[in-house]
């Protein structure tokens, strides 16, 4: 791919950079996009409709098995070329923040380490009623697992639809959105909310917005470079391209 040589100049001298990574850096590494339709039995269920505090209220225990199959299905999952881009970019460059809406946990597990995970990670889980976070569970059992201080339900540490991010996590996230030179927005379809407003924080404070995705979304119109393709293949490129490796 050809980046445009101002794109590469700016990258190369920026000191403060910050991403926000969605489903689409994870495609490659074989997990299906939030988007996508779910397979099997989960495919009459829409995620919304099981990803939220209503649903698990109502059908706890479809709901634990939704995410039992999740975390099944991320099991052989291994980080791909897109992942190991970003590691890398994080090496070289003085302040970089990745921000990520994605469970899988896959970004810590190629090396990245200024993570945040603004929607959680499916591979932890809490208790629903004390929040203790259970060291271990059976994933497949009649009943959902309980928590062993309170007997309270388990259940994965993902923020559902309706309930609020982490704090701490979104206060990172919006400090990095504002005080960035270059704000990236790779692999999501910037629908959900609060994530999506990231960019345009960054746009208002003056980053040069760069979005990487494999089709347009809302806010294409809006960046200062759009590069459509594989986020697998255009990082890697962009590595060379800047850093000769
Ligand atoms: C909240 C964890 C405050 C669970 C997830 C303001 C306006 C409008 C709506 C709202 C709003 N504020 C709140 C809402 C409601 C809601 C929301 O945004 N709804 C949407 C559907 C409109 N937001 C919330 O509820 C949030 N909470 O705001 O709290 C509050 C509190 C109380 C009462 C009111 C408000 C919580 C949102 C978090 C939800 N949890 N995940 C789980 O995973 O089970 S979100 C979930 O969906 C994922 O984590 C992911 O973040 C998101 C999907 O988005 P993407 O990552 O973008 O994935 P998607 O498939 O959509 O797109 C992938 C893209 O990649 C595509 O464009 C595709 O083309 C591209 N692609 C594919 N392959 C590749 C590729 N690109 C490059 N390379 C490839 N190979
Ligand atoms: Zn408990």
């Amino acid at each position: 791919m050809d980046f445009p040589t101002d794109f590469i100049r700016f990258l190369t001298s920026a000191t403060r950079v910050a991403v926000l990574t969605g489903a689409g850096v994870s495609q490659e590494s074989g997990l299906r996009t939030f988007r996508d339709a779910q397979t099997g039995l989960w495919a009459q269920y829409k995620p919304e409709d099981l990803a939220s505090p209503e649903a698990f209220a109502s059908d706890p225990k479809l709901v634990w098995d939704w995410y039992a199959w999740r975390r099944e299905a991320i099991k052989g999952v291994r980080p791909n070329a897109g992942h190991y881009a970003l590691v890398e970019m994080e090496h070289r460059i003085p302040e970089f923040t990745l921000i990520t809406q994605n469970v899988d946990g896959l970004h810590r597990f190629a090396g990245s380490q200024n993570v945040l995970e603004l929607h959680g990670n499916i591979q932890k889980v809490r208790c629903s009623n004390c929040g203790k976070f259970a060291e271990m569970w059976d994933e497949y059992t009649e009943q959902v697992p309980q928590c062993l201080i309170c007997g309270g339900l388990l259940r994965p540490d993902v923020v559902w639809f309706g309930e609020s991010l982490p704090r701490a996590e979104l206060e990172s996230a919006v400090e990095a959105a504002r005080s960035c030179q270059l704000f990236f927005s790779i692999g999501t379809s910037g629908v959900v909310q609060p994530a999506a407003s990231l960019a345009h924080a960054a746009r208002n404070k003056g980053s040069v917005v760069v979005e990487i995705n494999a089709e347009p979304t809302p806010l294409t119109p809006k960046v200062d470079f759009s590069f459509h393709g594989k986020s697998g293949s255009i990082l890697p490129e962009l590595v060379k391209a800047v850093w000769r490796i």
